[in-house]
C-alpha cells in the first residue's frame, strides 16, 4: 500500500540553490570537483544536514558517505538513495547533485513525520563520480562495487601529478570502514536524464532499465618540435596534426555506430607555442554503446585509425584502455517500484537507457538497483547553463520516496 508523504518541495528548491555556493561560478554554474575544498565544503554541510535528522553518517576508506536512518528491523541492510556532489569543471546545479538533496529531501520528510520504516532508510554520497580530476568516472563507487582495489583509487593523479589519496586525506574524508562491507538491501538513484528525451516526449519521469557500456582510452602521440618558420612542410612531424585526425576518425567512428557515441574530449597540445610545430599531444577518447560487441567493433576501429593515420605523418603513439564499465541492466524488482511510484503521482513515464554512467552502473552489481530519470533544460549537461524546474525535481523526489518506501514494505516480514 503507497503511503501519502508528500516530499516538500520548497525546501528540495532550496537546498538545491543553496548547495550551488560551494563552488559556484559566476554563470551559473558550478566547479567543485572532487576532494577539492569547495566539495569539503558540501559534504561538511550534508553529513550536518543528516545529523541533524538523527542520522548516523559514515565513511568509508574511499570517502564514500553513508547518512543513515534506522529502520524497525536494524538485520535488514539500508535501502539506500545515492548518487554524487562532485561535479565537472564547467558542472550544472543538478547532475549528480539531485539524486544526494532529494534523498535527504526523503529523509527530512520520513523524519517530520516520524514515519518508522522496516529497513534503515540511507542517502550515500559516492565520491568522485565524474572522473574528471581523478579518472575512471565511478571510481569509488567501483570500489565498493569491488570492480578496484582502494589502493587502484589512492595512487590514481590529477593531471597536476596530485594523488586521490593525497587529497583525500587533507579534505580529512578518508574513513575507516573497508568499502563495500557495507551492505544494501538496495539502491535507488534519481538524476537529471542529461539528454533530451523526456524533455522532447513531455515526460516527467524516466523508467531506467539500464546503463550502457562505456570506455576510455589514452593516447600519446609523438611528433618532433620544430621551428614554424625554418621547417620545411615535407620535413615536418606535427603531432597536431595527426591528433586533429584522430579526432576526425573517432567522430566518424561514433557516427557510423549510432546510438553509440564516441568522443575525444580532453587534448593537450606541447609545448603549445604559437611558433613551434607541436611535438607531442595527449588525448582521450571515450566510446559509449548500449551493446558490448558494437563496442568492441568501435574499439577496433579506433585502433586501425592510429595504424593507418598517424605512420605516414611520421608520428608515433602509444594507446591504452584505462577503463571499461560493461553495459548494465537494473534490477526488475525497483523498476517494478519506480513505474508503480510513478503511475501513484500520474506522471508521464518512458522506458529508456542511460547514456551517461552514473554510480548505479557499478552498485547494480552487489545489490539490486535502479535510477529515476527527471527532464533537463534541452537535455543540456555537463555545461554551466544546466538546468531543470522545481517541479520537475519535486516530481523525481516525490516518485524516489514512493518507490523507496514500495520496496521498503516488501521487505516487511523478512528478516
Ligand atoms: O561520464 C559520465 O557519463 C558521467 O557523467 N561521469
Ligand atoms: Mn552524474
Ligand atoms: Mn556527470
Amino acid at each position: 500500500m503507497l503511503t501519502n508523504l508528500q516530499i516538500n518541495s520548497r525546501r528540495l528548491w532550496d537546498s538545491l540553490m543553496d548547495t550551488a555556493k560551494f563552488g559556484g561560478t559566476d554563470r551559473g554554474g558550478i566547479k567543485r570537483l572532487t576532494l577539492t575544498d569547495e566539495d569539503k565544503q558540501v559534504r561538511d554541510w550534508f553529513k550536518a544536514q543528516c545529523e541533524a535528522l538523527g542520522c548516523t553518517v559514515s565513511v568509508d576508506e574511499v570517502g564514500n558517505m553513508f547518512a543513515t536512518r534506522p529502520g524497525r528491523n536494524a538485520n535488514l541492510p539500508p535501502i539506500a538513495m545515492g548518487s554524487h556532489l562532485d561535479t565537472q569543471p564547467t558542472g550544472g546545479k543538478f547532475d549528480g547533485i539531485l539524486g544526494v538533496l532529494a534523498g535527504l529531501e526523503v529523509l527530512r520528510t520520513l523524519h517530520e513525520h516520524e514515519y518508522e520504516t522496516n529497513a534503515p532508510i540511507e542517502v550515500v554520497n559516492w565520491t568522485n563520480e565524474e572522473g574528471s580530476r581523478f579518472p575512471p568516472a565511478m571510481l569509488a563507487s567501483g570500489v565498493f562495487a569491488g570492480i578496484f582495489p582502494p589502493e587502484y583509487a589512492y595512487a590514481q593523479t590529477d593531471r597536476e601529478g596530485t594523488t586521490f589519496l593525497s587529497e583525500l586525506e587533507r579534505i580529512g574524508y578518508r574513513g575507516s570502514m573497508k568499502s563495500g562491507d557495507h551492505q544494501l538491501s538496495a539502491m535507488f538513484e534519481l538524476h537529471i536524464e542529461q539528454g533530451p528525451i523526456l524533455e522532447d516526449e513531455k515526460k516527467s519521469i524516466g523508467i531506467v532499465t539500464g546503463v550502457q557500456g562505456m570506455r576510455w582510452y589514452e593516447i600519446n602521440i609523438t611528433g618532433q618540435d620544430a621551428h614554424t618558420g625554418a621547417t620545411p612542410m615535407y620535413l615536418r612531424r606535427n603531432a597536431l596534426l595527426g591528433a586533429a585526425r584522430i579526432i576526425e576518425a573517432v567522430d566518424a567512428i561514433g557516427q557510423q555506430h549510432q546510438p553509440g557515441v564516441a568522443t575525444v574530449g580532453l587534448i593537450e597540445n606541447k609545448p603549445n607555442s604559437r611558433n613551434v610545430v607541436p611535438g607531442e599531444v595527449f588525448l582521450t577518447v571515450d566510446l559509449r554503446h548500449p551493446d558490448e560487441t558494437a563496442l568492441d567493433k568501435m574499439e577496433a576501429e579506433l585502433r586501425a585509425a592510429l595504424k593507418t593515420i598517424l605512420p605516414p605523418l611520421k608520428l608515433t603513439y602509444d594507446e591504452k584502455k584505462i577503463w571499461a564499465s560493461a553495459a548494465v541492466n537494473f534490477a526488475p524488482e525497483l523498476i517494478a517500484c519506480v513505474r508503480s511510484a510513478a503511475a501513484k503521482s500520474g506522471f508521464p513515464m518512458r522506458d529508456m537507457v542511460s547514456g551517461a554512467g552514473h554510480d548505479a552502473a557499478y552498485i547494480a552489481r552487489v545489490a539490486p538497483t535502479t535510477m529515476i530519470f527527471v527532464p533537463c533544460e534541452g537535455g543540456l549537461s555537463h555545461n554551466e547553463a544546466e538546468s531543470t524546474k522545481p517541479e520537475e525535481c519535486a516530481a523525481g523526489a516525490q516518485v524516489l520516496l514512493d518507490a523507496v518506501l514500495a520496496y521498503d514494505q516488501s521487505l516487511a516480514g523478512h528478516t
